[in-house]
């Protein structure tokens, strides 16, 4: 566990001022409990095996002496697992874990847009005919003169069979660059469905199944892909279709976007659907005359974690905050109603809405709070729930008391960088290709592509870690995309609008950004648009010049303060597919140096990918920078990079 930073609980001002107004009036924040709470050591380190009854068994490595081969013999389990089996076991289970929650979202879009091409789903639609038409194309779906609808259908049921695949391999892996797949076959980790990958590993760490560490790990290879090529990729594709690929929009950022004199509702969790039309239903003339009906000017709707960024990305609705600010949204007073789908959803908030008027509305068949109002969306009455929840916070603006704060904090972003959009912005709407974007690396303009993504963990300075790692990388001429609440955490910190190149970019990264008019971090949705970076990956690969395979990419990847199991799956089909990805915070296989060794070495040989751990975020940056300092070596690239003085004619190239 990283050093915790307990006098700075963030940086970002509004956060600051929340926790001090949460503890004034006795609402008991995250930030307080982690104060009183302190993580267990051994199950931190993953020596923790809890798996049958007759333990939980502890194995932590003794600290502060050498172990004899005899003593380290005995430091097994009741069973006899060996603290390799034990880490090894909890990793993969947290695999496993990770890639159900995104898979199961994506199940989830999936039957929305069947119901939706069927018809079967008012206020859904086919939205994006071309994207439509270019998964067809890589699914192999007959187009000729079919509607869209019929398409769709096709679609629609190839990716709900694609869930439950027994045997064979998921359908976007073919996306992959050839060499990668080949790869895959090699190492025995070209997916099945997700469903039965989650299964067998859910077997395969049972009490006295597989008992190999490098078995284990090999499994949560392929789990992980069938998230990351597989569920996610499904729910990023499907959602485009029904809801429109994103494309750049300009919005705000922070809890100041909750305003003091209208109905202030937040949308919170992951899944789009019911957040689409809630944008929608907020609009509605007769909902608005309803709010000023009870005293309100109007109805300001704003997202909150994964959700707020599917929103932001096609409407530009604001976001109240990240992962640690949904405690604090509703200790402002002037939250009207939260409501909440699936992960990331701290069951703290029912709590904490005590101490005001906010109702905790849970939408989803599959996630209840005890305490709170139950309202189900579903998506054959989607206008009629939303109506239902918009009317349900509207109801409660009356009872609003006067302990209302607002912090005066919010920022600018521009985000909706899609695959396609960058692919638009760098080639133009003739010529979309990653072209522009390969050659800026060839000839060192940009060093190199970064992921930093993931969430915030209250063991760290808020925001802290992923501002301070994203102004590193991009100073040292790094392209950074980003998802998640680490998006959020530097659009807040103001990296997300086109002058954060001059001020903050290396002279190089600077010049391409400002040439192109975009940000030099790329805000590209949600975690499970993930998938996206993998797309655009694969897009660089492609477009020649770098190489045959993702590995071979000057690119890296970082989650400095994830906390979710989610973030495990998303690194590990990472590094499966071939990217150097750093993980800050903690990691949870540190209690034992084989596993430890293994996914952070000899990873490199099987995937070409490899994990690393490094709480420091400039420490943690320059890994990054000297991976792909060693990858533009390997492409025969890294003296360009010497020789890249701007005269004035390259000045004239460029724009
Ligand atoms: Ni990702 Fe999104 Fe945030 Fe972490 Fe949670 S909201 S899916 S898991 S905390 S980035």
């Amino acid at each position: 566990m990283a050093e915790e930073k307990k006098e700075v609980k963030s940086i970002d001002p509004a956060t600051v001022e929340m926790i001090e107004k949460a503890a004034s009036d006795g609402a008991r924040v995250v930030f307080e409990r982690a104060a009183t709470m302190k993580p267990c050591p051994i199950g931190s380190e993953g020596s923790c095996c809890s798996m049958c009854s007759m333990g939980p068994c502890r194995v932590p490595l003794p600290k502060g002496k050498e172990e004899t081969p005899e003593e380290k013999r005995k430091r097994v389990g009741v069973c006899g697992a060996t603290p390799e089996t034990i880490a090894a076991r909890n990793f993969l289970r947290k695999t496993a874990a990770g890639a159900a929650a995104h898979s199961d979202h994506g199940r989830k879009v999936t039957e929305a847009f069947l119901l939706a091409a069927k018809g079967e789903a008012k206020g859904f639609q086919i939205k994006d005919e071309q994207k439509l038409l270019q998964v067809a194309l890589d699914l192999g779906v007959e187009i000729g003169d079919r509607s869209n609808e019929e398409i769709a259908i096709d679609i629609g049921e190839m990716a709900y069979k694609d869930f439950g695949r027994q045997e064979g391999e998921i359908l976007f892996g073919r996306r992959a660059p050839l060499k990668r797949q080949e790869l895959w076959h090699k190492q025995g980790v070209y997916p099945r469905g997700v469903d039965r990958e989650v299964v067998e590993a859910m077997h395969r760490t049972h009490m006295g199944v597989d008992q190999d560490y490098k078995s284990l790990l090999q499994q949560a290879a392929r789990t992980s892909l069938a998230d990351g090529w597989g569920g996610s990729m499904i729910a990023t594709e499907l959602q485009d279709i029904m809801f429109g690929t994103p494309s750049p929009v300009l919005s705000q950022i922070n809890l100041g976007v909750l305003k003091e004199d209208e109905v202030n509702l937040i949308i919170h969790g992951h899944e789009p659907q019911l957040a689409e039309m809630l944008a929608v239903v907020t609009q509605d003339p007769e909902m608005i005359e309803y709010a000023k009906s009870k005293g309100a000017k109007g109805i300001n709707l704003a997202g909150m974690c994964c959700t707020a960024n599917e929103i932001l990305m096609r409407h530009g609705v604001p976001i109240a905050g990240n992962f640690l600010q949904q405690e604090l949204a509703i200790v402002t007073g002037a939250l009207e109603a939260m409501v909440v789908d699936v992960q990331c959803i701290m069951q703290g908030i029912a709590d904490i809405a005590k101490c005001f008027h906010t109702k905790i509305i849970t939408t989803d068949p599959r996630a209840f709070i005890e305490g709170t109002t139950h309202i189900e969306f579903d998506e054959r009455k989607a206008v009629d729930t939303a109506r239902a929840i918009v009317k349900a916070a509207i109801d409660n603006f009356p009872n609003r008391g006067k302990n209302v704060r607002i912090p005066d904090v919010r920022s600018d972003l521009i985000a909706g960088f899609s695959h396609e959009t960058i692919n638009y912005l760098l080639g133009g709407l003739f010529l979309s290709s990653y072209r522009p974007l390969n050659d800026n690396i060839i000839n060192g303009r940009i060093r190199g592509v970064a992921g930093v993504v993931g969430c915030n963990n209250v063991r760290v300075t808020h925001d802290d870690v992923h501002v301070t790692m994203v102004k590193e990388l991009i100073k040292n001429d790094v392209l950074v995309l980003q998802t998640g609440c680490s998006a959020m955490a530097c659009a807040k910190a103001g990296l997300m609008v086109p002058e954060a190149a001059a001020e903050f970019a290396g002279e190089g990264l600077a010049e391409v950004c400002q040439a192109v008019g975009i940000p030099p971090v790329l805000h590209l949705g949600s975690c499970v648009d993930n998938a996206r970076i993998l797309i655009a990956a694969t897009a660089m690969v492609k477009d020649g010049g770098l190489g045959d395979d993702i590995s071979d990419l000057p690119a890296a990847g970082a989650a400095p303060e994830w906390m979710s199991e989610k973030a495990i799956s998303i690194g590990e089909y990472f590094v499966a597919s071939g990217v150097f990805t750093v993980f800050g915070a903690a990691w949870p296989t540190l209690g034992n140096k084989e596993v430890t060794d293994f996914l952070f070495k000899d990873t490199e040989d099987l995937y070409g990918g490899m994990w690393a751990f490094e709480p420091d975020p400039i420490k943690a940056a320059q890994m990054m920078i000297a991976h792909i300092d060693k990858k533009r070596k390997a492409l025969g690239i890294d003296k360009a990079r010497e020789r890249v003085l701007y005269d004035m004619a390259m000045r004239r190239e460029l724009e």
